[in-house]
């Protein structure tokens, strides 16, 4: 639909103006469409207007009975208020006064069991509820983010040509496609979220070896991560860390960095991913340890309790600058791999485990452009799952096979290093780990069965026949099938 088609009424309305919500409202109205504004209190409402009111087609309300008088049948309302309760309590103030077929879209991060519980409450009423992931910031907000869209198929159908229209394009392609049902699309945005943790704390690892282990700059390390973003490390993420690393502090003179308290914060998506991981039984190390990284960093008491603690001396500082800064290059690169390979298996266990049948390689086409994990490599995703849509691990697949295979001695060097230096390095290490993990003919995990059949008769299973056994431990010790 577009506005020329518009009866004078507002194609969609934006209740929740902050931020994230007036830019959006502003990307809706520069694409053409009629929008109607609502916030709780008018004062955001205004602003808006005030600031951004030449820039389309607005339609200012002050109460939900106006702002749904406003808009066109079947009405299609974008939700992007706080997460949580403010969710819901909007929902229901807007689902009194709906009629069947009105579309209720959740822009905000809920958490996907929430989405899921809203869904079916407001299917139950005759209502589509949509919850849709949002990645970009403010910034993506107005220029086009990656969105990612749960809910009904027949939501989509009237909902989808709009968010494609707003979101970001690459190649002439939309980042935003429908996930699934219910909350595969806030399911999808979680992990997005996560892996985003664990991108930057690998980051955040390279930085700090080059800083620690080198004695580079700040302005130095930012000449390192502008020119691996011309590589195979070409992201949004790395490009502004080359873009911070370079910001001087007006009152110091000093890098900025180098005056920012070092305690990491959290709004919370890392630790539900890690959450939902565990419930799905799937090895996302990558994000708990960025998420513990960022726990250990706030961690002031223990920290303190730490000044001073044994440090060894088994390192030397590397000689060869070069050398290790491409091997701190590589190592993040196999990190990185390995943290997306571990988000895309959640996927995969989370859609199995509710039956969302979410296609992991639209994903990679979504994140290309908008959010803040896109990357060149997300190409290299995409064709992976274009080349084998059940790819059981990114690390199997040829591309990664290789590219993993070309880090390998550089990635296990600066492992080494940062040990013997006493760099904490747990993403990179831990990522190796995992991929030793996988590659690993024998695991210790058969003295793990061994052990839990002794103390708690769990039994185990043999490589040499089918079938349970177990051993009569405080008996004569022989086997029996179980
Ligand atoms: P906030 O998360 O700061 O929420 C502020 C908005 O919520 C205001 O419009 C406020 O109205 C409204 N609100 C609250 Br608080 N309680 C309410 C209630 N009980 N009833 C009605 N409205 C209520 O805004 P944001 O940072 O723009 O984010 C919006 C959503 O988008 C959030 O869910 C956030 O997690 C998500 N998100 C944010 C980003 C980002 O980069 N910031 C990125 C992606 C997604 P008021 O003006 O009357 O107080």
């Amino acid at each position: 639909m577009t506005a020329s088609e518009s009866d004078g009424k507002a194609q969609i309305g934006v209740t929740g103006l902050a931020v994230m919500g007036s830019n959006i409202a502003r990307n809706f109205a520069r694409h053409g469409y009629t929008v109607a504004l609502h916030n709780r209190s008018v004062a955001k409402t205004e602003a808006l207007l005030a600031d951004h009111g030449d820039e389309g087609t607005f339609v200012r309300t002050e109460t939900i009975a106006q702002f749904l008088a406003a808009l066109q049948r079947p009405r299609r309302v974008l939700i992007m208020v706080k997460a949580g309760a403010a969710t819901d309590a909007v929902i229901e103030e807007l689902a009194a006064a709906m009629e069947p077929g009105d579309i209720i879209i959740d822009g905000g991060n809920a958490l996907y069991t929430d989405t899921m519980r809203r869904e079916k409450a407001l299917a139950a009423r005759g209502l589509h509820f949509v919850g849709a992931g949002i990645s970009g910031g403010e910034e993506g907000a107005l220029h086009g983010p990656s969105i990612m869209p749960g809910g009904p198929a027949e939501s989509y159908a009237s909902l989808g040509p709009l968010l494609e229209e707003i979101s970001a394009h690459v190649d002439g392609v939309p980042c935003c496609t429908h996930i699934g049902p219910d909350g595969s699309g806030h399911f999808v945005k979680m992990v997005h979220n996560g892996i985003e943790y664990a991108d930057m704390q690998l980051i955040g690892e390279a930085y700090h070896l080059l800083r620690d282990a080198l004695g580079l700059s700040a302005p130095e390390i930012a000449d390192v991560f502008a020119e691996w973003n011309t590589g195979e490390l070409d992201s949004y993420l790395v490009e502004i860390t080359a873009e911070v690393l370079r910001q001087v502090d007006a009152a110091t003179g000093e890098p900025l960095v180098d005056v920012i308290a070092d305690a990491a914060e959290q709004k919370g998506t890392g630790l539900w991913t890690v959450k939902s991981a565990l419930d799905l039984g799937v090895p996302v190390t990558g994000i708990a340890e960025a998420v513990f990284a960022r726990a250990l960093s706030g961690a002031e008491a223990q920290r303190r309790a730490g000044v001073g603690l044994a440090a060894g001396t088994l390192g030397a500082a590397p000689t060869d600058v070069a050398g290790f800064t491409e091997d701190v290059r590589r190592a993040l690169y196999a990190s990185k791999i390995v943290a997306y390979a571990q988000g895309f298996n959640q996927i995969q266990a989370g859609s199995a485990e509710y039956g969302w049948q979410i296609a992991p390689g639209d994903l990679a086409t979504i994140w290309r452009g908008g959010c803040i994990i896109r990357a060149t490599f997300l190409n290299r995703i995409k064709e992976a799952f274009d080349a084998d849509p059940d790819l059981v691990s990114l690390l199997a697949a040829p591309y990664f096979r290789e590219a993993v295979t070309a880090a390998i001695e550089s990635w296990r060097r600066v492992v080494i290093t940062a040990t013997g230096l006493g760099i904490p390095v747990p993403g990179f290490a831990s990522a190796l780990a995992y991929h030793d993990g996988l590659r690993t003919e024998r695991l210790p995990a058969a003295l793990t069965q061994a052990q839990r059949d002794y103390f708690g008769a769990h039994t185990y299973g043999r490589i040499d026949k089918p079938g349970k056994f177990h051993t009569l431990w405080s008996g004569d010790r022989s086997e029996v099938p179980v």
